[in-house]
């Protein structure tokens, strides 16, 4: 499934879901079978397994076709009948090659992925986190024609007369000067159509849209509206997309975070894109299966750490008026790693690739980058002020944060809208939790960040599941779940931080390199394991974030 709800009536698409063909070595002497979404460590002998594999398959068809990924891990590169067609790197956000012109018959489709720490990626580098190898989200084949629409972004803004909505939307172009109508409206409400010539390439159109009785959109009553555009030539339509938003408007001031008007209070989870028995390929049931624990235990919240999150779990979140801090692709670089040759390009395709293919979700209420990144340094400001430029050149219509470590050293607290710091007192350091909240909100008020909403954007503790032991030592179960009921107490009671993102839901891979510090070569702070197994800790946050919770 592409997505939770269609997309197009008239485009042809074929999700390539399934077996195919894979093999790592050149004489492709280990072929096998291997389910596409999905990554090569779920598979035996590949646990590991850090290099180059190819995927294959088969589809029939004559003419032009767009071919959609929604994720390679990291970096794909695709053939058609064994003509390169394209590549491109990062296993967190979507892209799409097109073939035209082929010819009657069966075709065969190649993707190379790779997944190494190599001299070109800066972004995949060894990490708390898991790089997997596979192709991790899904595959998708378009039949296109000449020109085909590839997104509408619709802007909502509450003026004095009620609503108003703006789509921006993108054509893509194979020929110039062809003349076509250009149709766009929000379901139930008149549409507009605009004469267009086509130019060669991208064009973008922007349209007013007529919305007489728009519904808002809030966390509380999610109302999602449907936006569909259509390129027609006379009445025949040639091509059409529909897509989903929300009437919201999101805002920032006197140091609180507005949702349509309603001050919002975040009791959060960050949540890795990462699973005991799909690795990164995490299917669609079971990311439902978490947002059920999340509601479960009174949250409200997720942060995508650290990267773009597959759409599919976006869309899971905009229905359940599940609010979402998504963040581009980086964590805990430091400057030597920033200033690789490949990472200022590689981050900025990054955040237009994100916010491009994201931007219509009403859940995703803040824009996130870098973090824990080099935010200490001049070097390290220049890049923090040009991804946040970046990202109001791209979206004007959300606040800004970034997740920082560097308690007293950082100086980029002016670039942001609101102010997040990541603290694990009690854990990494024996203060108690209110003592170091209040040492941290002393500080901020003596840089740029002071005045500006702030968000504990990490806080937590480790446990290895199923571990108890005399006196409750650090990695028992017990000892996790009375460090969080300190820290979360600690945050919450204090009426002047907007929220908190527990570090972590749940346990999650990490590479060898980071074994010293990481028992079962996991990140252990979550509060379920890899597999959804719960600990002591998930009775006492469903405790605390439902007291929370009931006051909100
Ligand atoms: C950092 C980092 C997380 C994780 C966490 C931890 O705050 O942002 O990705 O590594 O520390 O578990 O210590």
């Amino acid at each position: 499934m592409e997505r939770t709800f269609r997309t197009h009536e008239v485009r042809q698409q074929q999700e390539l879901e399934g077996l195919w063909d894979f093999w790592t070595k050149e004489d492709r002497s280990d072929l096998q079978k291997m389910m596409v979404p999905g990554v090569w460590e779920t598979c035996p002998g590949y646990e590991n397994y850090r290099g180059t594999g190819f995927f294959e398959t088969t589809f029939e068809g004559e003419g032009d076709y767009r071919l959609v990924f929604k994720g390679v891990s990291h970096t794909g590169t695709v053939f058609v009948d064994g003509e390169r067609i394209g590549s491109h790197y990062n296993a967190y956000t979507p892209w799409d090659v097109t073939v035209r012109g082929l010819e009657p018959g069966r075709h065969t489709l190649r993707v190379e992925v790779c997944n190494a720490f190599n001299s070109e990626s800066a972004l995949h580098v060894p990490n708390d986190y898991y790089t997997y190898g596979g192709i991790n989200r899904p595959v998708i084949l378009e039949k296109i024609g000449s020109a085909f629409l590839r997104s509408v972004h619709v802007t909502t803004v509450k003026g004095e007369s009620g609503w108003r909505a703006a789509a921006r939307i993108r054509i893509e172009s194979a020929v110039e000067g062809e003349r076509v109508n250009l149709r766009a409206g929000i379901c139930g409400e008149e549409t507009v159509t605009q004469l267009l010539e086509l130019k060669k390439g991208l064009q973008e159109v922007e349209l007013s849209l007529p919305c007489e009785s728009p519904r808002e959109y809030t966390p509380a009553n999610p109302a999602l509206q449907t936006v569909t555009a259509q390129l027609l030539t006379g009445e025949r339509v040639l091509d059409d997309l529909t897509d989903r938003f929300g009437f919201r408007e999101i805002s920032v001031r006197e140091g609180k975070v507005y949702f349509n008007g309603e001050e919002i209070r975040i009791r959060g989870f960050n949540r890795h894109e990462d699973h005991g028995l799909f690795g990164c390929a995490i299917p669609l049931q079971a990311m439902e299966y978490d947002l059920q624990l999340v509601k479960d235990l009174k949250g409200n919240a997720i942060r995508t750490c650290h990267y773009p999150n597959d759409e599919r779990f976006l869309d899971l979140c905009d229905e359940q008026g599940i609010l979402v801090w998504e963040e581009s692709h980086a964590r805990g670089l430091n400057e030597e790693q920033m200033a690789h040759k490949n990472f200022r390009s590689q981050s900025n395709d990054c955040i237009r690739e994100m916010i491009g293919t994201h931007y219509n979700h009403p859940c995703i209420f803040t824009w996130g980058i870098l973090n824990e990144c080099a935010s200490f340094s001049e070097f390290g400001r220049e890049i923090y002020r040009e991804q946040f430029e970046l990202i109001k050149s791209l979206d004007g219509t959300r606040p800004t944060t970034f997740a920082s470590c560097h308690f007293r050293t950082d100086i980029c607290l002016d670039l942001p809208d609101i102010v997040s710091m990541n603290i694990y007192p009690l854990w990494y350091f024996d203060t108690p939790a209110a003592d170091h909240l209040k040492e941290v909100k002393e500080w901020i008020a003596t840089t740029e960040g002071r005045g500006k909403p702030l968000i504990i954007s990490e806080i937590g503790a480790g446990a290895i599941p199923g571990w108890h032991a005399p006196g409750d030592p650090k990695w028992s179960e017990e000892r996790q779940a009375a460090i969080l009921r300190e820290q979360l107490r600690a945050v919450l009671e204090d009426s002047a931080v907007t929220g908190v993102f527990i570090w972590q839901f749940a346990d999650g891979r990490v590479g060898d390199e980071n074994f010293y510090g990481r028992p079962r070569c996991m990140n252990n702070k979550g509060i379920v394991d890899e597999l959804r197994r719960r600990k002591l800790s998930y009775g006492t946050v469903k405790e605390i974030y439902g007291q929370w919770g009931a006051k909100a």
